[in-house]
């Protein structure tokens, strides 16, 4: 391509052109393509031969369905800002995996788009995608059976590098039983591996709150690779710091999903792969948006070198061999081998951006410390905000946010945490088609921490939403914002703990 390129500049017309080589450059590649609802394209038929052929694999074959699983729980990052590359490395390598085990030469996944229908697309209750169905509990046996010895003879042959990114990780692997300890303890099996169902395929309320169209706009509408796709930290197996596409979208179309797919183990449940593909749709969204604002992809160039050269040791290839990449490989989509039919929020790539408001970066902050309590209001009032809030509906790209800090509950299982603004009703009944409603925080990766690590999550949920339904009734804050928290615990009687730290208000 750089070839044909440079050889279509050379001959002149070159700024037109290389536009038309770069728009042949994006639609040449296959298409992942798009599924919700009762949408199944062709690729579903070789999806559904993929995951059998990987079910019934040895555990010795890295390719084994549960071989592939357990990758994400050894390594995968969140809360940081290799959660979206990491993610994209792993897809890539699994839909190879599929291609050769599918015998489909041209299989790409396609992804699941939750915006278009935020419901569990029906072919994943048949029985080959839905995890519920005994070949997956009857799989999980089989692997069981050979999982100790191949383990076994697996850590002998890791690398130092490898071993210390084990130990480091939120819940440390330190031995062979303990990651056998991680996977019994994450498997569900019949009803229990999902929540939706055939017959009620729809994700609760609050998770079709954080997937709705303008919701997912105003997570694309920031400028910096960190506030949408989370920040730095040391290495991926630090966590903390959610941008805004991990605050609302990934975690609470885990949570709702439930089953598998509400903690680590969540590669067994089908659905899985097809939600981080239309994740990795939204950062291709995000990139192009930007790109096309002539503004940055990727981080600082200060942070770009540690950020491209952090190594991802727990791939395998297609043949089932391990396969060691680095979060480099897989930033730029051109060349991976995939594009995304286009799907929910597509506009947002391609629509003028227009300049940020003069008060871009402008940060309200308040320390909380209140407690949280299952049903009960925390919250935090912020004031002087007059100036911040002239730029809701204003010409500028500029967005108002809430960076929400917490100590999540020390059982966040079945706990998630409502958020509102200026409600002066609130209470636990207070539904999420209210016009004061935010967001929902789930805590996916909070789970998977222990003790030693940091005890804290911070989220960003973008205030545009709620400030626009406040407007239309004439309700729209003049200079204080109160951002107001409810946890909500699945099971009443179960007692939530856990903190608001700090809340602020921020133009971005
Ligand atoms: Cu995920």
């Amino acid at each position: 391509m750089n070839i044909l390129r440079r050889d279509l500049l050379v001959g002149g017309g070159a700024l037109c052109l290389a536009s038309q080589v770069k728009v042949f450059a994006q639609t040449a590649a296959p298409l992942r393509e798009r599924v919700y609802a009762d949408k199944a394209p062709a690729s579903l038929t070789s999806y559904k031969r993929a995951v059998d052929a990987m079910l019934a694999l040895d555990a010795k074959d890295g390719r084994n369905w549960f071989r592939q699983a357990l990758i994400h729980v050894l390594d995968c990052p969140h809360d940081n800002w290799w959660f979206l590359p990491w993610h994209r490395g792993y897809l890539l390598n699994f839909e190879n995996i599929c291609r050769e085990l599918s015998g489909d030469d041209a299989f790409r996944l396609p992804y699941w788009d939750w915006t278009e229908s935020p419901s569990v697309p029906l072919a994943f209750f048949d029985d080959e995608l839905n995890p519920g169905n005994a070949r997956f509990t009857e799989g999980y046996v089989r692997f069981r059976e050979g999982a100790e010895d191949m383990l076994k003879s697996w850590w002998t042959g890791l690398t130092t590098e490898q071993l210390s990114q084990l130990s480091v990780r939120p819940t440390p692997l330190t031995d062979v039983d303990s990651i056998l300890a991680e996977l019994d303890s994450h498997f569900y099996s019949g009803n229990g591996a999902r929540d939706p169902s055939k017959d009620a395929p729809d994700l609760a309320d609050d998770a079709k709150a954080n997937v709705k169209l303008a919701y997912i706009e105003g997570a694309l509408s920031v400028g910096k690779f960190d506030q949408f796709s989370s920040y730095k930290t040391n290495t991926h197996h630090d966590q903390g710091h959610q941008g805004t596409l991990e605050s609302g979208p990934h975690g609470m179309v885990h949570y709702r999903t439930g089953g598998f797919m509400g903690a680590f183990l969540s590669p067994v449940d089908p659905i899985f792969w097809l939600h981080h593909a239309n994740l990795d749709r939204l950062w291709d969204v995000w990139t192009r948006k930007q790109a096309n604002a002539n503004s940055a992809i990727l981080p600082d160039k200060a942070d770009i070198d540690a950020f491209k050269n952090e190594p991802f040791l727990f791939f395998h290839g297609k043949d089932g061999a391990p396969l060691a990449k680095r979060c480099g490989d897989s930033l730029d989509l051109n060349g991976l081998g995939y594009a995304y039919e286009p799907g929910s929020a597509e506009s947002v790539a391609a629509a003028p951006v227009a300049p940020p408001a003069n008060l871009t970066n402008v940060l309200f902050a308040l320390n909380v410390g209140a407690d949280l309590r299952s049903g009960f209001e925390a919250s935090g009032a912020i004031t002087g905000l007059s100036e911040a809030l002239s730029v809701v509906g204003d010409d500028s790209s500029s967005e108002l946010f809430t960076r929400i800090t917490l100590t999540p509950p020390s059982d966040a299982k079945d706990v998630s945490v409502r958020v509102y603004i200026n409600c002066p009703y609130l209470s636990k009944f207070t539904p999420v088609d209210d016009p004061h409603y935010v967001g929902t925080i789930s805590f996916f990766s909070a789970m998977h921490r222990s003790q030693h690590h940091s005890n804290e999550v911070t989220v960003l949920l973008p205030l545009g939403v709620a400030l626009k339904a406040l407007g239309e009734q004439k309700e729209l804050p003049r200079s204080a914002i109160k951002v107001q928290l409810i946890p909500i615990a699945e099971n009443p009687s179960q007692t939530v703990d856990g903190m608001l730290q700090s809340v602020t208000v921020e133009v971005l």
